[in-house]
Order: C-alpha cells, then structure tokens, then sequence
C-alpha cells in the first residue's frame, strides 16, 4: 500500500461515537454511509447502531463500529458513557440552525473535556450545506469555538450534506487519518 496506514487494517474494527443535537442530521449520516441511500428517520430514543465497512477513500476497507446516540437533552448524559475510550468522535452539526448553535458548543466541549476523551480524534460534520444560508466552515469553527479546544484534540471540520453524502467520505477519511496518527504517537510514546 505505502501510503502508511496498511498496518490499521489489522485492528479490528473502529470504535466511532456519533453525537450532536437532536435534528442535526446524525442518523442520516449513519445510514448514509451505510447503505449508500437515504434513509427516512425518526427522532432517535437511545441509540443506533451499525456496524459499516468503509467503501472508499484512504479509510476504504476499515470496519468502524457506529454508535449514534440520540441528541435531546434527556438523552445527552448518556454521551458520556458512549464516549469512553472511543477511537474518534463525529459530531454532527445543523449549519443552518444558528441560534442553537451556541448550544452545540457547550455540549461539545463538554464532552471532550472528559477524562477518557482526552486526545480523541474529532470529526465535526458542518451538515446540511444543501440548504440556503448554510454557515461556512470557518463560521462553524469560530461559533463552536474550535480553537478553545484542548491542544490535544485534533479536529477537521468537514462541510457536508448527509441527505445525498456528499462529504461523507472526506469526512471520514480525515477521521481516520488522525486516528492512524493518534495511535502512532501513543505506540512511539510507549516504546520510550
Ligand atoms: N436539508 C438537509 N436535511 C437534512 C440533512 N441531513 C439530515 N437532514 C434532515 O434533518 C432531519 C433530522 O435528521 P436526523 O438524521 O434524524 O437527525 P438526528 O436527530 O441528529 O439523528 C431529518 O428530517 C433529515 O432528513 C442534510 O444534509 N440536508
Ligand atoms: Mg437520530
């Protein structure tokens, strides 16, 4: 392969966590790398869960195991749980929905300051770029106050529309990616 990340194919399968408001377009991410289709969905109770083999990109061929955990408040302390000690965490944002944008920050950063997310790889998905006036990747960025993230949180903002995927595999290229490096440095460290 040479490109470096032929070794990851022997991990078993990814762990990936999937979070973000409620409406913000989750479970049509899901189901969309899933069966390459759209899928109708309903208000998610709990969670879902797929597991998916990657069909394109650099991550082609990787199994991830998909949890997507429903977004509404009631729900949002099971993210918790569902975080730990995950490979990457996809956060799924609603670009047009901007007076809950601010919202979508605290819960973000909230999870990411858990001890167990420490360093977790973030994938944030900019969704819903089909509708008009959709926030820019750079708006999102500022809004979620990316930058205020701990400097050991490698993010990608990826802008997307999971109703038709565009992005999607971007997206998760990326996402895999900075898991390859992030499980690098942690072997280099070991070894010292
Ligand atoms: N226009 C548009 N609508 C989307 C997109 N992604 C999801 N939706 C719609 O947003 C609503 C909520 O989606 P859902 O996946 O259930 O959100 P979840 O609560 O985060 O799981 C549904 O009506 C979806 O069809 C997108 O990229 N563009
Ligand atoms: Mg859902």
């Amino acid at each position: 392969m040479g490109n470096g990340f032929s070794n990851i194919a022997a991990f078993q399968s990814l762990h990936i966590v999937m979070l973000g408001l409620d409406s913000a377009g989750k479970t049509t991410v899901l189901y969309r790398l899933k069966f390459n289709e759209f899928v109708n969905t309903v208000p998610t109770i709990g969670f879902n869960t797929e597991k998916i083999k990657l069909s394109n990109g650099t991550a082609k061929g990787i199994s991830c195991h998909f949890w997507d955990v429903g977004g509404q408040e009631k729900l949002r302390p099971l993210w918790k749980s569902y975080s730990r000690c995950t490979d990457g965490i996809i956060y799924v944002v609603d670009s047009v929905d901007i007076d809950r944008l601010e919202e979508a920050k605290t819960e973000l950063h909230k999870v990411t300051k858990f001890a167990e997310n420490q360093g977790t790889p973030l994938l944030v998905i900019a969704n819903k770029q089909d509708l008009p006036k959709s926030l820019t990747v750079s708006e999102i960025e500022k809004h979620l106050a990316l930058h205020e993230l701990s400097p050991s949180t490698t993010y990608h903002v990826q802008p997307a529309c999971a109703i038709i995927g565009e992005g999607l595999h971007e997206g998760m290229d990326k996402l895999y990616e900075m898991i390859v490096k992030r499980r690098k440095s942690l072997k280099q460290k070991k070894k010292r």
